[in-house]
Order: C-alpha cells, then sequence, then structure tokens
C-alpha cells in the first residue's frame, strides 16, 4: 500500500493538482490520491488535516505534512534525488528554479484570462493583452530553456519540476488554441506525450461535467 497520500482537487481545472500530481510521479513516488470537492462543506473539516492552507495540492508522506507545490516539489527532490526533478548542474537548478518561481508567483492575468479547463476547447480565442503579455513571456522562457538545453524538455533528456509547473500552461495553449513556433509546438508535444501526462488527461475527460469551475486560483 501506498505511503504516501496526495490530496488533490478536479483533474479538468486543478492547474496546482496537475503541477504537484505529475511531481509525485516524475519523482516515482507510490502515493495515493485523496480527491476533495471545495464546494462540499463537510470536506473542509478534513481539507484541515491535510492541508495547512486549505489549498491543494498537499502531500502527506510518513507523517510529514506539505502544502504549496513548490514545496512538495522540493520535498520530493530530496526524497528521490536520482528522479532529478532538479537539474545537477547548478547553473541549470538555478535556472529551473527561478522559471518555476516566476509560474509560482506570478502569470496572473494568464491563469485567470485562460483558466485550464482540459475538457474544453476554444478555437480562436480572444487574448487580452496583460494575459497576451504573460503568454509572451511563458514562450520566451521555454525558447530559451530549448535552445540552452536542446530539449526535449525544458532543461535537456528527462522532465523536471520546471515542466510539471508549466504542464497547466500546455494545456491551457491546447484549449484556447494559442498560436505557437515549432521549437514551442513540439514542446507542448513532448509534454502531452508523457505517460504521466496521458493519465491524468484521461481522468480529467472522465470527470463528470457537473464539477464546478474552481472558483478560487487556477
Ligand atoms: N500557491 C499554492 C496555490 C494552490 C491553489 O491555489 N490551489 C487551489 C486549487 S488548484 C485551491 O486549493 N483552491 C481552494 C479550493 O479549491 O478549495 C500552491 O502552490 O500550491
Amino acid at each position: 500500500m501506498a505511503t504516501a497520500v496526495l490530496t488533490i482537487s478536479s483533474k479538468n481545472y486543478g492547474a496546482w493538482a496537475l503541477r504537484g500530481w505529475l511531481m509525485a510521479k516524475l519523482a516515482g513516488l507510490e502515493f495515493s490520491e485523496k480527491v476533495i470537492s471545495s464546494d462540499d462543506p463537510a470536506m473542509k473539516a478534513e481539507m484541515l488535516l491535510l492541508s495547512s492552507s486549505m489549498l491543494v495540492p498537499s502531500l502527506l508522506h510518513k507523517g510529514i505534512k506539505v502544502w504549496d507545490t513548490l514545496a512538495i516539489g522540493e520535498y520530493l527532490n530530496e526524497l528521490s534525488p536520482k528522479a532529478q526533478l532538479l537539474p545537477a548542474d547548478a547553473k541549470a537548478r538555478a535556472h529551473c528554479r527561478a522559471i518555476s518561481g516566476e509560474m509560482h508567483s506570478g502569470f496572473g492575468s494568464l491563469r485567470s484570462a485562460l483558466p485550464m479547463n482540459i475538457k474544453a476547447h476554444f478555437p480562436q480565442f480572444k487574448v487580452w493583452s496583460r494575459a497576451q503579455a504573460d503568454i509572451d513571456r511563458v514562450k520566451a522562457i521555454w525558447t530559451e530553456c530549448l535552445s540552452t538545453y536542446k530539449g526535449p524538455y525544458l532543461f535537456g533528456k528527462q522532465p523536471t519540476l520546471a515542466d510539471a509547473m508549466y504542464a497547466p500552461v500546455v494545456t491551457r495553449f491546447l484549449s484556447y488554441d494559442v498560436p505557437l513556433d515549432k521549437a514551442c509546438a513540439a514542446y507542448v508535444k513532448h509534454i502531452m506525450a508523457l505517460p504521466a501526462m496521458q493519465e491524468w488527461v484521461a481522468a480529467a475527460q472522465a470527470e463528470p461535467d457537473e464539477i464546478d469551475e474552481l472558483d478560487a486560483e487556477f
């Protein structure tokens, strides 16, 4: 039986949940999922036991509770150093932390204008200027990483914490038909082809439609 429990929310709408879940998969952690619905008041009390911030994702592993996505990523990197969630090279590692931090603390316009919704497709979606600036910054980050580390992932041959942080942006770019150049489009394909991503997307597709869109931060 798995000794770790990852608390998550909707697989269709839960961008932070996807980040934490993908990190756990990339780290090779055996875990069970606890899916909570923020609409259910009974769940709130249970939620507090699992996540001190009342936000997901939250990881419970051998009595250690870790909430907040970046903290989960750092914890998993310590737990499974061989998985190299952070690159071995110090310069690349600093770069990986910097762009992961940028995703963690920024891109508010992109998040609110293009919320994650894996099941949906909005062809020719009209993007407003601030969200466009966020999109342009994401593309610049990806382009720099892909040319520096030669792909197919942001830091080279294997996916890292940064790829998990940007995975919900990958699904958004597909949902909202965001135009991409060849290198960024190839990156999107590689992320979507990860077995873990395919598993997540299949579960999102199978999620009942009546799950309300999360009204907190995406
Ligand atoms: N900074 C947090 C953000 C987590 C977050 O905003 N999670 C959202 C959903 S993906 C949440 O739990 N919202 C409250 C709720 O759904 O009840 C992190 O890195 O984990």
